[in-house]
């Protein structure tokens, strides 16, 4: 097991990743930027190391500072966290060359599925259904063509080095397709400095489903069943809920098998997510991530599984704690995001936390970094706290987040709880109801 391991994050998941080192008995480091001194984890933490200015390409992003930050304080593992440096390959690879584990996959797992042309590839040859399209780049509009017809329209380009959102472009007839193939590939180079794009049939109402996967490290895979993370707004996810109301239990086995496999076979190692759309009964492969989740926590509270504890174990070695026929999931949870930010216009809204009270009692757990006078800095994304909620099933889940959200009280600064206060109200979503699109339409009504 690991003696030290230096948190290279910050906010709500340095705090939880330092919970579970002191579970574990591990010494802990954390590194900070300069807008970051106050920080609660920076308090909790046995050492700390500032590490730069605010911007996060001088310090949360500056690989170099962090190797020097392990190298001084001699921690042996680096917990990325999400977001960051967290699916950086070449920061994975650096580690690995100066003798200090990164506490996820390999530099080589990172980049295939940072590649979504090669993610998509290797997600097909490994058994996942995969969303109809070309079978890589696609370059030329004659080609386009044909494969559009094909699949039928509508169609959606998608830049190979985007992902979660970014470089996309429907097609809706053979009209749209050339515009839509020039745009996306001039808007993909100059974004990400590689033209690349591959054409998938657009799915019109799908949910976002994705199943949470864990490689042991030996050649073993797991699946912890899957999150509904369709209620999202511009790629932001709002509201995530384990198990998705859309599945039954063949549906959540036959897909987590499918997903178990095939991670075995990939031989990976630690936490994944294996990204879905699904729509009349069927799963589409779409992207995989290679992190640990911000929603990880509702799959937690249906499996009573620690993932930072499996991820800890696995990377230092140890395998996990559970076979497949020890996870069980039991009831059901709710993640809402509260973000410092207006609940309608979205709108940051950085500033003085004046008072600041989380809810509690049965199957509630808050994860937040803040505390009453806090001063929120700016420079980072908005995300403040998630509050997760559990029940026996959904309707016991759903009533003790509205009273759960009654309780919550933080002050001084716009959040999205009043977003949430409507939304435990609101029928649809009540009964399960919803798409990928229902939340961006029920903002736009402005009930
Ligand atoms: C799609 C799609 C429809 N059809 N692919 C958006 C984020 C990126 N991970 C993939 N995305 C989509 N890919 C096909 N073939 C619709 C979306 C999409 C979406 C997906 C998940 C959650 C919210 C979304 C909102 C708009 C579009």
């Amino acid at each position: 097991m690991f003696q030290k391991i230096l948190i290279a994050n910050r906010g709500e998941i340095a705090l939880r990743v330092l919970r579970a080192c002191k579970e574990l008995g591990i010494q802990t480091v954390v590194v900070h930027s300069t807008a970051d001194a106050d920080a609660m984890h920076v308090r909790l933490a046995d050492e700390s190391v500032c590490i730069g200015p605010p911007p996060s390409r001088d310090s949360y992003l500056n690989i170099h500072q962090i190797v020097a930050a392990c190298e001084i304080t001699g921690a042996d593992a680096v917990h990325p966290g999400y977001g960051f440096l967290s699916e950086n390959a070449k920061f994975a690879d650096i580690l690995a060359a100066h003798n200090i584990t990164f506490i996820g996959p390999s530099g080589d797992h990172i980049r295939v599925m940072g590649d979504k042309i090669e993610a998509k590839r290797t997600a097909k040859r490994l058994g996942i259904p995969v969303v109809p399209g070309s079978d890589g780049a696609v370059t030329e509009e004659k080609e386009a063509r044909r494969i559009a017809a094909e699949i039928g329209y509508p169609v959606i380009i998608k830049a190979s080095a985007g992902g979660g959102g970014r470089g996309m472009k429907v097609a809706h007839t053979e009209t749209d397709l050339e515009i839509a193939l020039q745009t996306a590939r001039s808007e993909a180079g100059a974004a990400f400095g590689d033209d690349a794009v591959y054409i998938e049939k657009y799915l019109e109402k799908p949910r976002h489903i994705e199943v949470q996967v864990f490689g042991d490290g030996f050649g073993g895979g797991v699946h912890f069943g899957e999150r509904d993370c369709s209620l999202q707004r511009r790629h932001q996810k709002v509201w995530e809920e384990a198990n998705s109301p859309a599945l039954n239990a063949e549906e959540r086995s036959r897909i987590g098998g499918i997903c178990a496999k095939a991670i075995a076979d990939l031989g990976y190692s630690g936490a994944g997510t294996i990204e879905f759309l699904y729509e009349n009964g069927e799963f589409y492969f779409i992207e995989m991530n290679t992190r640990l989740q911000v929603e990880h926590p509702v799959t937690e509270a249906i499996t009573g599984i620690d993932l930072v504890h499996e991820q800890i174990r696995v990377a230092s070695g140890g395998g996990l704690s559970v076979r497949q026929e020890d996870i069980k999931f039991n009831g059901h949870a709710i993640e809402c995001r509260i973000n410092a930010e207006d609940p309608r216009t979205f709108t940051p809204s950085p500033g003085t936390i004046t008072h600041f009270h989380t809810p509690g009692g049965l199957g509630i757990r808050v994860d937040s970094g803040v505390y009453s006078g806090y001063k929120i800095p700016p420079y980072y994304d908005s995300l403040i706290g998630k509050l997760i909620v559990h029940g026996r099933n959904r309707v016991e889940c759903m009533m003790r987040l509205r009273r759960a959200l009654d309780e919550f009280v933080v002050d001084g600064i716009k959040t999205t709880l009043p977003l949430f206060r409507d939304l435990v109200g609101n029928a649809d979503i009540a009964n399960g109801d919803y798409d990928i699109h229902w939340l961006e339409k029920y903002l736009a009504k402005g009930e």
